[in-house]
């Protein structure tokens, strides 16, 4: 028949799934086989994943995949975290966390070798303690790299262990600040004059590119058939959500809102000039060569690492509650500017946002629905100056936002982005980054056309919803002009 059949393996930082995916040409059906929990763990060394237990739960998900006879299996997850193989193909250790709070004590070491300015030339990226880059400089002082033969990013660490293949897919090496945005390739050079080595760089694939054939092993452990193709998809999760955003023309930006809130634009090329730098704004790579010019902000982190604490503290903190009594709450009380990378580790979150407030001189939030009112309206507060900023700095109009992923089930928050950017917010789907994944496949597999075709095909058979701006805009200038004043006299830790 003509209907396509796919398992996609999408990781994120607090969960994971298998989906299989159903692709024709009205149909796209993504079913949830198996969903895991995903929490970093912490030893003397730092901030780790559990990368075998990951492992474990993917395979448990492909064995129920095996079942409906899938042609073709992708793997994405979160970027920038790699695992290290030594020369027999062996993982070293588990991989790094992005947010172990170290990360950031390289930002200077790395500027004592190349200034900001050239590093953003070369590579694109905005800075964050994150990236890649930092991760490694950490690593070589402690030889962890010494015996590495080859880096792994998660997505093809995993596709390596199904297939035995090696390679780099290239939406994710973009995000780790090692990939020379115009060179499209590894940046040696860079690399090198930081003291890193560069032998360790697989060699990189696009999405759409065949990534393998399940081993034998995997096939025995799975009953996946021998002959099921590894399809590289767009491997960084975002860069899957973005391929998955309903857009009908180009005048939009989006927000992919998860654990992180991406917010930004697809360009035909990136922006690389000093006013772009110091906006902090990130040239990553999209499917057939796009740019997806964005930034980080905080995002759903910030409430889920609240919850955590309430939760270890004994309180109920059931989330859809919390939402209702916020919607409550007076509006602009205590609202925070969340670029702050004071966010970044893991926390007591709670009384670090009681803490920014009483610095930027807010009311400190006495109560859990009072936080998460604060938290949402940051949230909205940094995407509506992200989404101004990008649409300036690349100089684009823009008509509508598109928010997907697990926030777009967020309609406080969705109605608040509305209001704060003063544009109509179209939410949906959550499952940006599965469908994302699924819609690759179907490409690689001559089932589906170019970017318009496939964001017309998620269009038309996912539930979306529109949220219209209110008439509170003055009052979110307002609110923006108080908070960038009082950055400016807040001390900054
Ligand atoms: C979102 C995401 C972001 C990346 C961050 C760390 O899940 O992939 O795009 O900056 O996680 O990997």
């Amino acid at each position: 028949s003509n209907e396509f059949n796919c398992a996609a393996v999408d990781l994120g930082a607090s969960s994971g799934r298998v989906v299989l995916g159903r692709v024709g040409s009205d149909l796209l059906e993504l079913t949830e086989l198996h969903r895991f929990g995903n929490s970093p763990s912490r030893d003397e060394s730092g901030w780790r994943w559990d990368i075998g237990t990951i492992h474990h739960e993917v395979l448990a998900g492909l064995r129920r995949a095996a079942e409906h006879g899938p042609s073709s299996i992708g793997v994405d997850s979160w970027a920038v975290d790699y695992g290290l193989l030594d020369r027999n193909g062996v993982l070293l250790a588990e991989p790094r966390h992005h947010r172990d709070p170290r990360n950031a004590e390289m930002i200077e070491r790395v500027r004592e070798r190349v200034d900001d300015a050239e590093l953003y030339r070369v590579t694109g990226l905005q800075q964050l303690p994150i990236n890649t880059l930092y991760q490694l400089v950490v690593s070589l002082g402690e030889g962890e790299l010494d015996s590495a033969e080859t880096m792994l990013l998660i997505p093809d660490l995993l596709t390596y262990w199904l297939t035995g293949e090696i390679g780099a897919e290239v939406t994710n090496a973009s995000t780790t600040q090692l990939f020379d945005v115009r060179g499209e390739d590894w940046a040696y050079d860079l690399a090198r004059r930081l003291g890193l080595p560069t032998h360790v760089f697989p060699p990189l694939r696009a999405p759409g590119d065949f990534a393998g054939t399940p081993r034998a092993e995997i096939s025995t452990r799975t009953g996946l058939s021998r002959s099921v193709r590894v399809t590289s998809v767009a491997s960084h999760d975002t860069a899957s959500a973005v391929v998955a955003v309903p857009a009908t023309d180009r005048r939009f930006a989006y927000i992919s809102c998860g654990t992180w809130s991406l917010v930004g634009l697809e360009l035909d090329s990136p922006v690389l000039t000093e006013r772009s730098r110091a906006a902090n704004v990130t040239n990553e790579r999209g499917i057939d060569g796009t740019t997806r010019y964005l930034r980080n902000t905080m995002g759903l982190w910030l409430l889920q690492e609240c919850l955590r604490c309430w939760r270890e503290r004994g309180l109920r903190a059931d989330l859809d509650e919390l939402l209702e009594g916020a919607a409550r709450q007076p509006a602009f009380r205590s609202v925070l500017d969340t670029d702050d990378p004071a966010f970044i580790a893991p926390q007591d979150m709670p009384t670090t946002i009681g803490a920014a407030c009483a610095e930027a001189g807010e009311p400190v939030p006495e109560t859990p629905e009072a936080t998460v009112r604060c938290v949402l309206e940051s949230l909205a507060l940094a995407h509506r100056r992200t989404v101004r900023s990008v649409a300036e700095l690349a100089d684009r109009e823009v008509d509508v936002v598109h928010l997907v992923g697990g926030g777009s089930r967020n309609e406080l928050l969705c109605s608040l982005t509305a209001d704060a950017c003063d544009l109509p917010v179209i939410a949906g789907p959550t499952e940006a980054t599965a469908l994302g994944n699924v819609l690759i496949q179907a490409r690689a597999h001559g089932m589906a056309g170019d970017r318009s075709e496939l964001r017309a095909l998620v269009a038309a058979t996912q539930p979306l919803r529109r949220f219209e701006p209110g008439d509170s805009a003055g009052a979110w200038d307002a609110v923006d002009r108080r908070v960038r004043d009082r950055a400016g006299t807040a001390t900054r830790a």
